[in-house]
């Protein structure tokens, strides 16, 4: 493949934009290439300057699960568009797709829209303060939470590829009010409880992590988390803003069955457009100003074009769940073929799965069910792999800690074609 093109771009981008890039992930730094430049993309598809194409497993990190350009999104936005791009009043459209919200997350009474997941994780944070009048949050290390400076302490996805876990510029005195324990490891949050407890505002996690890599959590490990909650009246948090609508209408928390005080999304939410929201327990959201005294604003929160992408989307999810049985059977077939490969070749992987998001750790550990595990990976081997796909035509995550998205435009063929070129590209790495 040439790349000719985005290279030049890159070298442009890297003389007006810190890094060339308007997020670091994009930067392709921890697979040692040039950033690919994007012109369009359509279904299962990405297409870049130099006239390639690609079957696309990142799906804009996770928004695009029925594939890019969907008809129904588009024509909803070019109608939309005509009317106007933004109001800075409230919209029936905002109504309804806080109603949608509510019917699909069964956890979610009243929900709040924000312009992305960052803004939906830290105003969360700072409500769940604002609701218990206490300081502390326990995160997860290798889990993400946007870039919030109380969440970027031992963060994951670019936080953790760049090896930089707490981020220059977060202050001692904010850090000092995070902390961390292990997932899927009750007794170090019981830990924390036992020193903290009456103090902890709140506990977040992406109840299925995707930015360490995909890792599932053990059973028991939410419930005790709930009831750790429930004990010394901190807030749960699921930061669901790569499952939410992803693994289920509900998200992670209909699939696991436990239901969190608040909820923050983001990605599918917005089919594409700035979106994230963060909802909850109705008690909670009424400290939330104009009604109460917790401080939240956005002047393009619940921005119409946004919001009609986003409803367009969520309204195809709802209505069609026949989709996620879908994805859960093309998903399945990527796994079957991929761990037929790696038995084949007798080669040194761990493939985790759930539903249509996955990734495919570089380690000789036999399971990958910890942040330790997922540090085992071999990052090396990884990049190795990522550039032989990318120049078969197939575009992953530039990244080991990060997870892979199928969509419902993703076809047998592309599975198929994608197994075959995961064989060849493991086989030259033996
Ligand atoms: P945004 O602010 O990027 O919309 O969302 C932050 C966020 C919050 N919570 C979870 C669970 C997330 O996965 C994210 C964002 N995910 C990364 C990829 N792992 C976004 C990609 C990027 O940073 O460019």
């Amino acid at each position: 493949m040439n790349f000719n093109k985005s290279t030049a771009a890159y070298q442009e981008a890297l003389e007006c934009i810190p890094g060339g890039v308007n997020s670091p992930v994009r930067a392709f730094k921890s697979v040692d290439n040039d950033p690919v430049f994007i012109e369009k993309a359509l279904g299962s598809k990405v297409y870049d300057i130099d006239g390639n194409d690609f079957i696309d497993y990142v799906a804009s990190w996770g928004p695009m699960i029925l594939g890019h350009a969907r008809p129904e999104v588009i024509q909803a936005v070019q109608k939309m568009a005509v009317s106007g791009t933004s109001f800075g009043a409230p919209t029936l459209l905002e109504t309804r797709m806080a109603h949608l919200i509510i019917e699909m997350v069964s956890s979610i009474e009243s929900v709040r829209m924000v312009n992305s997941g960052t803004e939906a994780t830290m105003s969360a944070l700072r409500l769940a303060r604002g609701y218990t009048g206490r300081n502390l949050v326990v995160k997860f290390e290798g889990c993400y939470h946007g870039h919030g400076d109380s969440f970027l302490i031992k963060a994951g996805s670019g936080a953790l590829t760049f090896g930089t876990p707490n981020s220059p510029g977060v202050t001692p005195e904010t850090a000092k009010n995070t902390l961390t324990a292990s997932f899927n490891d009750l007794n170090s949050v019981e830990q924390l409880f036992n020193q903290y407890g009456n103090d902890i505002a709140a506990v977040i996690l992406e109840p299925v992590t995707g930015n360490m890599g995909v890792v599932v959590p053990d059973e028991g490990f939410l419930k005790g988390l709930r009831m750790l909650c429930n004990q010394y009246n901190s807030v749960l948090i699921f930061d669901e803003v790569m499952t939410g609508f992803r693994l289920a209408r509900g998200g992670a928390q209909e699939v696991l069955g436990i239901d969190p005080d608040l909820t923050t999304l983001g990605k599918i939410i917005g089919g594409g457009l700035p979106v994230g929201a963060f909802g909850g327990k109705k008690e909670i959201m009424e400290m939330l100003s104009p009604t109460g005294p917790v401080y939240q604003a956005g002047t393009l929160s619940g921005n119409p074009l946004a919001m009609i992408a986003g409803y367009t989307t969520l309204s195809i999810l709802n209505n069609q769940p026949d989709i996620y049985i879908e994805l859960e059977k093309i998903s399945q077939r990527l796994e079957e073929g991929i761990n037929y490969n790696l038995k084949k070749l007798n080669f040194p992987a761990v493939f985790n799965r759930i539903g249509s998001m996955f990734t495919l750790f570089f380690t000789d550990q036999a399971a990958v069910k910890s942040f330790n595990d997922v540090l085992t990976s071999d990052t090396n081997k990884f990049a190795r792999y990522f550039n032989e796909t990318l120049q078969d035509g197939i575009y992953i995550a530039p990244s080991q800690f990060e997870a892979g998205f199928v969509s419902s435009a993703h076809t047998e063929k592309d599975i198929q074609y994608t197994i075959e070129k995961n064989y060849e590209a493991l086989k030259k790495l033996l």
